[in-house]
C-alpha cells in the first residue's frame, strides 16, 4: 500500500515537466506581496494602466557539475529564491516597451517581430530579445501581441547564478502567457536553451532547464539529449552557502567562455581522430564516449593517450584534423574564437571527464546516504573547486581565495559555481556552525576588502526554491 502511494507519486512528480509552468492567482501566490505591489506602482506610473500578469523565473546555484553540460554531461543544481519578475500588459500594438526598475538599465522599445539582437555589446534588453525571438519563433506567431513590460530582478548579475538566463526564461514565458499559448516546462527549457545562444554564448541547458523544472526543497539532477530531471534530496543537518567574490565577469562580452566550449570540442574532435571515428559526426565529448562504448574512466585514458599537455596551436590543430584554418572555423570555433591561437585541449577534456564521474558519485552518495555522506559529498566539492581551477582555468585569485576561506571558516565543502572567473562559491557548511561560519567569511572577506555594504547581498545560506510561474493580477 505505502509502495503504491510513493509509485503515484513518484509518478506524478515524473510527469510535472511535462506540465506547463504553473499559472495563479497572485493574490493567492506565496509571494513577496510587498515587492509586488511596488513593481505594480512603478508599471503605472510608466505605463498609465495596471500588469494584467506577472511572469517569474529564478536564478540557480549548482551543486556539482561545472562546464560539462555543453559536452553533454549531466549537472546538479537547485532553484534559488532570486528571481527575475517582469510585469505585463499586452498591448495590440506589436510594440516591445521594456522598462526596469533598476534605473541602471535603460528604457528599449521595438517591434516584436523586426528586431536584431547585438552580440558584440550585450545590454540588458538582448536577453529578452532572446527570449521574445525564441519563444515566437516556437509557437510559430507571425503576429504577436504587443507588451508592456517592467523588468525587476534579484539575481545578482554575472556572478554565476544564472541572472541572465532567469531574464530570457522570463522573457519567453511573458511571450507565451500574452499570446495564451502554454507548452510545457520541459519544452520551454530546452527552446530557452537554443534562444539564449542568440546573445552569442555557446551554453549548454543547465540554468534554462532548473528555472523551470525547479521544485522546492530539492536539488535536480539534470540531463540532456533528451532533458530530463530527477529530485536529489540533500543531506539532513548541512546548509548550502553562497558568497559572491564580488568580481564580475559577463560572459557574452567576452570570448572566455566560448574558448572553453571551442577547446571542448576541438579535444573531442582530436580524439575521434585518432580513434578513427568520423570526427565532424561526433557532437560532444558525452557523445565521443558513446560511441567509443567506454566508461568515463576509460575516457580518462583516452585523455592521456590521445591528447598532450602542452597547449595547441590552430596550425597544428589542422594538420591533426587535416584541414585548413577556414575550414576550421567552419567546423570548430564561433564568432568571438577565430582569433585564438592557442588551445589547452588535455586540460579540458580532462575536467570534463572527471567532473561528470563526480556528478555521477554525488548523486549516488545523496541516494544511499551512507554514515559519512557529508564528508564525501565536501571532498567532490573540493575536488571539484581544484578541477576547475587548475584544469579549466575558470576562477580567479579573487574566488579561489574566497574558496580557501570558507573551508577554513568550517565549509565541508566548497567550489565555485557557474561560469566562474568571478562570481560565486557555493559551499556546504554543518547547519549547527552556519552562524558562525558566516561570522568568520563576513570578517575574513568582506571586511577586510572593504566590501562590508554587500554583505547582505553577497553572503547568504539558500534553499532549493521554485520554478518559474505565471501569477494573474486579479
Ligand atoms: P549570469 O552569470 O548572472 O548569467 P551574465 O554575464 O551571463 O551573468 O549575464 C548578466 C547580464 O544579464 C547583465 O549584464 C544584464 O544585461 C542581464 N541582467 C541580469 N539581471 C538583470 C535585471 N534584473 N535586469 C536587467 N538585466 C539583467
Ligand atoms: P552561468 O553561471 O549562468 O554563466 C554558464 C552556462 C551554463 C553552464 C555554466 C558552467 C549559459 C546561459 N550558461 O552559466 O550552461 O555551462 O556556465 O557550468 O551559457
Amino acid at each position: 500500500m505505502f509502495t503504491d502511494h510513493m509509485t503515484l507519486i513518484c509518478h506524478v512528480i515524473d510527469k510535472m515537466a511535462d506540465l506547463p509552468p504553473p499559472v495563479q492567482n497572485l493574490a493567492e501566490a506565496k509571494v513577496d506581496h510587498d515587492r509586488y505591489a511596488n513593481i505594480k506602482e512603478k508599471f503605472v506610473k510608466k505605463y498609465n494602466c495596471e500588469p494584467k500578469f506577472y511572469a517569474r523565473a529564478p536564478g540557480r546555484v549548482n551543486l556539482i557539475g561545472e562546464h560539462i553540460d555543453y559536452c553533454g554531461y549531466g549537472v546538479l543544481p537547485m532553484a534559488i529564491e532570486q528571481d527575475i519578475v517582469i510585469a505585463v500588459c499586452p498591448t495590440s500594438d506589436n510594440q516591445l516597451y521594456l522598462s526596469n526598475t533598476d534605473d541602471k538599465f535603460r528604457d528599449f522599445q521595438c517591434s516584436m517581430t523586426n528586431f536584431e539582437i547585438n552580440k558584440a555589446k550585450p545590454d540588458w534588453h538582448n536577453y529578452v530579445l532572446c527570449g521574445v525571438k525564441g519563444m515566437t519563433e516556437f509557437i510559430s506567431l507571425t503576429n504577436p501581441v504587443g507588451m508592456q513590460c517592467m523588468v525587476d530582478g534579484c539575481v545578482p548579475n554575472s556572478a554565476g547564478l544564472s541572472s541572465s538566463s532567469a531574464l530570457v526564461c522570463c522573457a519567453a514565458l511573458a511571450t507565451m502567457q500574452a499570446n495564451n499559448q502554454s507548452r510545457s516546462k520541459k519544452e520551454i527549457a530546452d527552446m530557452c536553451a537554443s534562444c539564449e545562444r542568440y546573445i552569442g554564448t555557446q551554453g549548454g541547458g543547465m540554468d534554462q532547464a532548473i528555472s523551470f523544472m525547479a521544485r522546492p526543497g530539492t536539488a535536480k539532477k539534470i540531463d540532456f539529449n533528451p532533458l530530463s530531471e530527477e529530485d536529489v534530496i540533500l543531506p539532513e543537518g548541512v546548509a548550502f552557502v553562497i558568497s559572491n567574490c564580488c568580481v564580475e565577469k559577463n560572459k557574452a562580452a567576452t570570448s572566455d567562455f566560448n574558448t572553453r566550449v571551442v577547446e571542448c570540442r576541438l579535444a573531442m574532435q582530436v580524439m575521434a581522430k585518432s580513434k578513427e571515428l568520423q570526427w565532424q559526426e561526433c557532437k560532444n565529448l558525452a557523445d565521443l564516449q558513446n560511441k567509443l562504448k567506454l566508461s568515463l574512466q576509460d575516457m580518462a585514458g583516452i585523455v592521456e593517450a590521445c591528447l598532450h599537455k602542452e597547449e595547441y596551436s590552430k596550425q597544428e590543430v589542422c594538420e591533426i584534423l587535416g584541414v585548413t584554418a577556414e575550414k576550421l572555423a567552419e567546423t570548430s570555433l564561433s564568432a568571438n574564437t577565430l582569433h585564438v591561437e592557442k588551445f589547452r585541449l588535455y586540460q579540458r577534456a580532462g575536467h570534463v571527464y572527471s567532473e561528470a564521474r563526480r556528478v555521477e558519485e554525488f548523486q549516488r552518495i545523496c541516494k544511499e546516504v551512507p554514515s559519512d555522506a557529508a564528508q564525501r559529498l565536501g571532498t567532490l566539492m573540493n575536488q571539484s573547486h581544484e578541477s576547475c581551477s587548475q584544469q579549466y582555468e575558470c576562477s580567479c585569485t579573487e574566488l579561489d581565495d574566497l574558496v580557501n576561506l570558507c573551508i577554513k571558516s568550517g565549509a565541508i565543502g566548497s567550489r565555485l559555481t557557474g561560469a566562474g572567473w568571478g562570481g560565486c562559491a557555493v559551499s556546504m557548511v554543518p547547519s549547527s556552525e552556519l552562524s558562525e561560519f558566516l561570522r568568520k567569511v563576513k570578517d575574513g572577506y568582506y571586511v577586510v576588502r572593504g566590501l562590508e555594504s554587500r554583505v547582505d547581498e553577497a553572503l547568504f545560506a539558500t534553499q532549493p526554491g521554485s520554478g518559474a510561474a505565471v501569477y494573474i493580477q486579479s
